[in-house]
């Protein structure tokens, strides 16, 4: 599982208030943390109304004091993500590009060339297809395109997206359904998610997110924007990969385990 660190993100309130603040030891603590709980990517999200390439700027100049990993850029505004690829050390991802608008246009032609990733998600103006045929089709097109500007599957994250189960009680359905759609007509692309969206409105929120994690990993997913120091997460993360037969002797969970990434808190 390629894990994407969530916690670099203003709309978190915690995260908001130390952004407003300009609390760079807060932002370097959390850019230890999730390097130290195995993240892969950490995502960077300012969530800010003003000001937001400057923050951003900020913000991975912070994150790159304290790790070494590469940066997801997370941004509605492509102009930024873009804009902010200059400022990371080494290629890392662009959360996100959809068919909506000319996000695509923005982002595809200058990460060609580069060893830059990009998650994309399955929605257009309409916003997000209903269903898992109108969702592949959005696929197929975002595929064409990317053909177009010689990006390979392998470089690209698809983000299915995943509605409310309070308000849609066939979300995790119909999410299953477009991941293995997705993986029989490219097997080499990703397939991604935040797990927050599945359990808004609902009691023990956790409870639902690891339910979700647990049957969307069954169904493809093979990478997450997940909080990497829920110590529950990824011990039921390093589970199903074992479950699933993707973990050889189990010694990916024997080791997260030694390196105690999840398991009873050691003193
Ligand atoms: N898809 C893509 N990008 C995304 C999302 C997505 N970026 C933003 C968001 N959704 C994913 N990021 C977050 C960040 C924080 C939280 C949820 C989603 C959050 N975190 C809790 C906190 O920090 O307090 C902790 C949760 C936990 O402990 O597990 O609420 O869907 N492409």
């Amino acid at each position: 599982m390629i894990i994407i660190g969530e916690k670099i993100n203003g709309s978190i309130p915690r995260t908001g208030e130390a952004i407003a603040a300009k609390d760079e030891a807060f932002i370097h603590e959390l850019a230890r943390k999730q390097t130290a709980a195995g993240a892969h990517y950490l995502d960077c999200c300012a969530s800010v109304t003003e000001g937001e390439l400057e923050t951003v700027e900020w913000l991975i100049e912070l994150i790159q004091d304290e790790s070494e990993l590469p940066i997801c850029i997370d941004s509605p505004n492509s102009q930024v993500c873009v804009d902010a690829m200059k400022f990371c050390k080494k290629p890392g991802m662009i959360n996100s590009v959809s068919l909506e608008g000319d996000k695509i246009d923005v982002v595809f032609p200058v990460i060609a060339d580069t060893e830059w990733d990009c998650i994309a998600l399955l929605c257009d103006d309409k916003g997000i297809p209903r269903d898992a045929a109108g969702r592949i089709e959005v696929f197929k097109k975002t595929m064409l395109r990317a053909e177009e500007y010689g990006i390979a599957p392998n470089r690209l994250y698809i983000d299915p997206l995943v509605e409310t189960l309070g308000t849609n009680d066939q979300s995790l359905l119909t999410f299953v359904e477009t991941c293995r759609a997705v993986k029989e007509l490219y097997p080499d692309v990703h397939l991604t998610s935040g797990l927050s969206n599945i359990s808004f409105g609902l009691p023990v929120r956790k409870m639902i997110n690891i339910g979700f994690l647990v049957l969307a990993m069954n169904a493809g997913m093979d990478s997450a924007i997940i909080d990497p120091t829920n110590r529950d997460l990824l011990g039921v993360l390093f589970a199903t990969e074992a479950l699933l037969g993707k973990d050889e002797y189990c010694m990916e969970y024997i080791g997260a385990y030694r390196e105690n990434l999840f398991g009873p808190i050691k003193a």
